[in-house]
């Protein structure tokens, strides 16, 4: 790291010498993790996509503090369920280096694990349950009291005409490489209205929802292989469930990783869309409505294409955006998500059958 993360830490705690090393597979901000011997995550926050680091913090000190009771009223451990953010020595959410770079600092929830692929469908079930009460517990937080960290961040609309900007522009001249994706990308502006125009009608209910419900966004206990813990809460902001439904799926219930190079090995994998919907419908059941619950085929397809276009749109601008370790990997993390959104296209009767099977259930 660019600092001295001892110096860094000396802002929030009067201790000194701990070892600091980078830590997980976000794509967002730098994590790291230090142990002196007791752990905490430190994160600078990626300061070019939230340009107002104040109101995130802002939003994660109030969400944090609501879920804290909520989760005590379940009789659960707070220490563990929700993230703890340290303050500054002097009161703050954040410390704002002279350089005007923003770092946090989390208390480490210990003995867990984060999975980057689910390792069986239990896994998915026990993550959809997780991001299903975390749903819930905010279903009375007050939504006017949240910033917009991202303005848009889920409006496919706005996300497809930044897309075809960057095509427009061809700016690193990567247009040619990638041919074939932007024709499947550009033939499917027809979904793109699908979850916004119903949000702005009234006909889908506004909730406050997390918004980048990754599997690796949700911590697993170590001993009861529990997702106990929802972290990432940088998006917490007024939104659908059904983005939250559909972003889950469409990193968890791929057959490989996000960036898997083989695209034969790539497929959605209905035992795991089962598990997810299973695990999420459990908890959501009684509050979901009939125009969200007849949409989650559709939003798993949406919120999948809307990230593909998010990573070949990168590509195309020169990977200004998501965190990369080789230059084609946006573009291959797209070709992912295509296909991804090619086959649920080809497996739609089959996601609701699966549904209407478990809804009957309850
Ligand atoms: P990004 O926004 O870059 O995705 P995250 O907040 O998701 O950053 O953190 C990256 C990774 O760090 C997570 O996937 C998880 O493995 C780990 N992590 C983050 N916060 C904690 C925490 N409080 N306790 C344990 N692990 C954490
Ligand atoms: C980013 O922060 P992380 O790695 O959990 C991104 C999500 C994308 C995801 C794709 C703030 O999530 O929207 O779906 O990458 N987060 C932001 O893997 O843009
Ligand atoms: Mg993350």
């Amino acid at each position: 790291m660019e600092y001295d993360a001892n110096k860094i830490l000396s802002n929030f705690k009067d201790i000194n010498h701990y070892n600091v090393s980078p830590y997980g597979n976000g794509h967002i901000n730098d994590t790291y993790l230090c142990e002196s011997p007791q752990k905490y995550i430190l994160q600078k926050i990626n300061t070019g996509i939230f340009a107002e680091p104040e109101n995130v913090m802002e939003n994660i000190d109030s969400v944090t503090s609501h879920l804290r009771r909520k989760i005590a009223e379940a009789g659960g451990d707070p220490s563990r369920e929700t993230l703890e953010i340290i303050y500054t020595v002097d009161g703050k959410t954040v410390y704002k280096t002279e350089k005007g770079d923003y770092f946090r600092l989390y208390t480490y929830v210990g003995n867990t694990v984060t999975k980057e692929t689910a390792e069986t469908n239990r896994d998915l079930y026990s993550a959809a349950r997780a991001f299903g009460k975390f749903q819930n517990m905010l279903a009375d937080f007050p939504a006017e009291k949240l910033h917009e960290t991202i303005p848009n961040f889920h409006n496919t609309k706005s996300r497809f005409a930044d897309f075809k900007k960057a095509v427009e522009n061809d700016a690193c001249g990567r247009c040619a490489d990638a041919a074939e994706e932007i024709e499947f990308a550009l033939g499917r502006e027809s979904m793109t209205g699908t979850v916004v125009d119903l949000l702005e009608n009234g006909g889908l209910p506004l909730r406050v929802t997390h918004n980048d419900t990754k599997l690796n966004n949700v911590l697993f206990d170590a001993d009861t292989d529990e997702a106990i813990c929802v972290i990432d809460l940088d998006t917490v902001m007024p939104g659908s469930l059904l983005y939250d439904y559909g972003d889950a799926l469409r990193f968890g219930a791929s057959s490989a990783a996000e960036d898997e190079k083989g695209l034969s090995k790539v497929y959605f994998d209905l035992d795991k869309f089962s598990a997810f919907t299973k695990g999420y419908l459990e908890e959501l059941a009684p509050s979901i409505t009939e125009k969200e619950l007849e949409l989650l085929p559709d939003a798993a397809m949406l919120m999948t294409y809307e990230c593909g276009i998010r990573f070949l749109g990168d590509y195309l601008n020169g990977d200004t955006y998501f965190k990369t370790h080789y230059a084609e990997h946006n573009l291959v993390r797209a070709r992912t998500q295509l296909k991804l959104v090619k086959d649920m296209e080809s497996k739609k009767e089959e996601m609701k059958k699966i549904i209407s099977d478990i809804m009957k259930t309850k």
